[in-house]
């Protein structure tokens, strides 16, 4: 067993207060007299901080020393959330924090609910990076996330009459968190162009000259393991113009303005998260944002490596970059530039390092045709002029091969190539990845399947099915169980003798032998009800409704988008609300009280979701004030769902909603948050859903809905058959039309996606299965000692989505990394 540091900053609460103090009074140069709940978090936060900062020194020097193989996790996204609470938790000194903000007038919470999330992150993708860096330093892997600083987050949603309006999040402020690096600085170079000269040797070689600098400066974050030293480190990049404050030259010669402008468009570069989830769009700024991400981030690697004093074979012995998606793909091109351009190696031997076993792996998300990355060949010519000659030649490489392989077979060479041929011609990032990549993963079983079978079918048959494989995604239990639910984590360790579960989840596992103990299961219960009443609480407090804590609470949180089918949701939720209000009294009053919860962010230029969005609220102004209905059903939208709030929404969930059209969401992972505190799952047969139904049993999770091989027929069917409108969902739609929620104009595009543009998600061929599915919930939910089995049972056989068990399945198949623990 490891001691944490001795001379760490405080052992008792009182130690602890007196850093406090120390911190109120010089860092904040406040009196304590003068001291708010702000400056508190701040004060609090800095002496962790300090605690922090001795054991993440101490791990960065053992990794140097040691020079063992380190993983760099590339992403755009890092959804880290707050980083206090987690601290605590992680350094384990929650309990003496408390005691010594109680002694100071202050009650924890209310210093923890100072902390403004970072939010550097749209959605699924960037919570995964999050966890996954949770789970590298818990498991004492040397790991380093790569990211941007942007000093803007994903906006802060805020909803005016229904609908959504975007305000930007300036999160920056004050954030102990992150350690400016002036001295760590990357050039990174745009625009200009390229020359070929030859060199003394008489080489012909390729100069990249011209254009503009932007400087990357690094900020350094501590990422804590849980009951470990190791701390390790995210660095994100912000950009400044290379002129520093200013350009002396234009400024002293009199040209103020231009070098303040100069400045600016630097700055832009790190400025704002682009706010789209699952779709692609192709902007000139956002290509820029990930070279400069990319380059700054592979300047800093190879630096790194090239101290070591190794030769350029080991690189791939040393260093294991994982893509996030396609948007570090650039990473492959730059790479294969600084070995070629830079060290001067020839082009088949840089090749070989690059696409190196063990190297570069590329993960997946989706399969969804909009969000695949492709970027004009003119735009990359202009930014990038020698990036593109690269991808030109590893293209014409490649297709090379592919020719000889498949010599009978022209169309391939078309379907695979990394060019698309069409009016602009594009570059396809995805196929840019998978040639430069050893291994490419998908997220969930049934995606990494579909991926094979569909969208890279033809790059299986180049090479072969051992490049592909799946990581089924996982979470991490510390935050999502731990400090999420604090009572219930405390439940399993008084029953499991230890903590020990929350570093291996398979542990859960033996309260199964509990599921008939009834004191157990009395408290397993009460505590879920207290997490409800604590939601109720907040709905209150946000939305003025009242909820009765002791209904079925329904929810569906997650980014708004047509294949999530949150319009499946809302329709559902009316199809209920008319049943009810065809009822006689006495009807009513033999049915079960349900509260549909939503909230999710649309991306600010998708016109539909912010329709859907409307629905919802419309919906609940009506369905809230219906007099006939009462308690028995509640509709809210909660505004601006991010991490914080989804820490308070998953622990209160009876029953969550992850209804996608099958073979659509590569996996969902919030759909794992929800069990995992003891709500069951209405879902489709997609993504992890499947996995999770092989896990906690058929019994344990309401699934519904056609499969993901019969959508091609049914929308075939759509489009060239008769379609009909299933009949219940018909009525709904005329209850819509008759203007029963306002607004007909607004949501007829809603309908018409249904009734007359095809029914691409497939809302209708599953409406009938989804209504019957929800009166099964119902019906289970009446019988309250089966549910709580069902709650316990599926718990128990949660272990597998922990996020430890996906890092080590990418350090065994993919990285080749081993952990490095701290012994001192
Ligand atoms: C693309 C272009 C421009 C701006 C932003 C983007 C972009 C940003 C995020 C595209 C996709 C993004 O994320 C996709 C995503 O979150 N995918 C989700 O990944 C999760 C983790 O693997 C899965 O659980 C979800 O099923 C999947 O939808």
């Amino acid at each position: 067993a490891w001691k944490r540091n001795q001379t760490a900053a405080f052992k008792s609460s009182d130690e602890f207060e007196k850093e406090v103090v120390r911190h109120v009074e010089t860092s904040l140069a406040r009196s304590m007299f003068n001291c708010d709940e702000k400056a508190a978090y701040s004060a609090t936060s800095l002496a962790f901080r300090d605690r922090l900062i001795l054991d993440w020194n101490k791990t960065q020097q053992r990794q140097t020393y040691r020079d063992s193989k380190r993983v760099y996790y590339l992403s755009l996204e890092f959804l880290m959330g707050r980083a206090l609470d987690n601290a605590m938790l992680n350094v384990g000194m929650k309990d003496t924090a408390k005691a010594g903000l109680a002694d100071l007038g202050f009650r924890i919470e209310d210093i923890i609910g100072q902390e403004h999330d970072a939010a550097l992150g749209n959605g699924g993708l960037g919570r995964l990076a999050a966890c996954f860096l949770d789970s590298l330093a818990s498991l004492d892997f040397p790991a380093w996330g790569y990211g941007l600083r942007y000093r803007y987050g994903i906006f802060k949603q805020e909803i005016i009459d229904g609908y959504q309006v975007e305000v930007p999040d300036y999160w920056l402020d004050f954030n102990p968190w992150e350690f400016p690096r002036h001295d760590v600085t990357v050039d990174v170079q745009f625009f200009g162009s390229v020359k070929k000269v030859t060199n003394e040797e008489g080489k012909s070689v390729a100069v990249w000259e011209g254009g503009e600098i932007v400087v990357a400066v690094a900020y350094d974050v501590p990422i804590p393991g849980y009951d470990t030293p190791t701390t390790n480190n995210l660095r994100l990049w912000s950009s400044k113009a290379s002129g520093g404050e200013f350009d002396f030259q234009k400024f002293n010669s009199g040209d103020y303005e231009s070098s303040v402008a100069e400045q600016q468009r630097a700055e832009t570069i790190s400025n704002v998260l682009y706010p789209n989830d699952n779709l692609e769009r192709g902007k000139e700024l956002r290509l820029k944002q990930q070279y400069f991400w990319v380059a700054a981030s592979l300047y800093d690697i190879v630096r790194r490596f090239k101290k070591s004093k190794r030769a350029w074979r080991e690189f791939p012995e040393q260093v294991a970059i994982q893509l996030n998606d396609t948007h570090p793909t650039l990473a492959i091109v730059e790479l294969q530039r600084i070995l070629i351009d830079v060290e001067g190696l020839e082009w088949d031997l840089a090749w070989e390092i690059v696409t190196g076993t063990s190297q570069f792996g590329y993960t997946n998300h989706t399969v969804l045709p909009e969000a695949l990355e492709k970027w004009p060949v003119g735009l990359v010519q202009h930014l990038l002029p020698r990036h593109l000659q690269i991808i030109y030649d590893i293209n014409l490489f490649f297709l090379q091969s592919v020719e000889k392989q498949f010599p009978d077979d022209r169309d391939i060479l078309t379907r695979v190539s990394i060019i698309e041929e069409s009016q602009p011609k594009m570059v396809r990032m995805a196929h840019l990845a998978i040639v430069g990549s050893h291994k490419v993963n998908g997220v969930a079983e049934l995606h990494s399947d579909l991926i094979k079978t569909t969208i890279f079918k033809d790059f299986v048959e180049i090479y072969g099915p051992d490049r592909f494989t799946n990581v089924t995604n996982g979470i991490t239990p510390r935050r999502w169980l731990h400090q999420a639910n604090p009572r219930l984590s405390e439940l399993i360790a008084s029953k499991l003798g230890s903590h020990e579960f929350l570093k291996d989840l398979s542990q859960l596992n033996k309260l199964e032998l509990l599921v008939q103990d009834k004191e157990f299961k009395k408290e397993w219960a009460e505590i879920k009800f207290a997490n409800k009443v604590r939601l109720a609480k907040y709905i209150k407090e946000t939305t003025g409704v009242n909820v009765n804590p002791s209904a079925l609470f329904d929810v569906q949180v997650k980014r708004i988008h047509e294949y999530k089918r949150q319009q499946l949701n809302i329709f559902g939720v009316i199809h209920r609300y008319l049943t009810l209000k065809a009822m006689t009294p006495a009807e009513r009053k033999k049915q079960l009280p349900r509260v549909s919860i939503f909230g999710g962010k649309a991306a600010p230029g998708y016109w539909m979701a912010k329709q859907i969005i409307h629905l919802i609220n419309a919906v609940g102004s009506v369905v809230n004030n219906d007099e006939d209905i009462g308690d028995l059903l509640k509709v809210l939208f909660l505004e601006d769902y991010n991490v914080s709030k989804a820490e308070i929404i998953c622990p209160a969930s009876d029953i969550s909603e992850h209804i996608s059209t099958a073979g659509t969401e590569a996996s969902g992972t919030s759909n794992m948050k929800f069990v995992l505190n003891g709500g069951l799952i209405i879902g489709t047969c997609d993504g992890a859903n499947i996995e999770i139904t092989r896990e906690v049993g058929e019994n344990n999770i309401f699934l519904f809905g056609n499969l993901a091989e019969d959508v091609e027929d049914l929308r075939h069917a759509h489009t060239y058959g008769s379609h009909t409108i299933d009949p219940d969902l018909a009525k709904v739609f005329e209850e819509i039309q008759k203007g029963t929620f306002g607004s007909v104009h607004d949501f007829s595009a809603m309908i018409a996606a249904v009734k007359d543009h095809g029914d691409y998600y497939l809302v209708s061929d599953d409406f009938h299965s989804y209504i019957e599915t929800h009166k099964l919930v119902d019906e289970a939910y009446r019988d309250q000692e089966q549910w709580v089995v069902k709650s316990i049972t599926a718990v128990a056989r949660m272990g597998f989505f922990s996020s430890d068990r996906c890092i080590y399945e990418y350090a065994d198949g993919i990285w080749n990394v081993e952990p490095l623990p701290r012994r001192d």
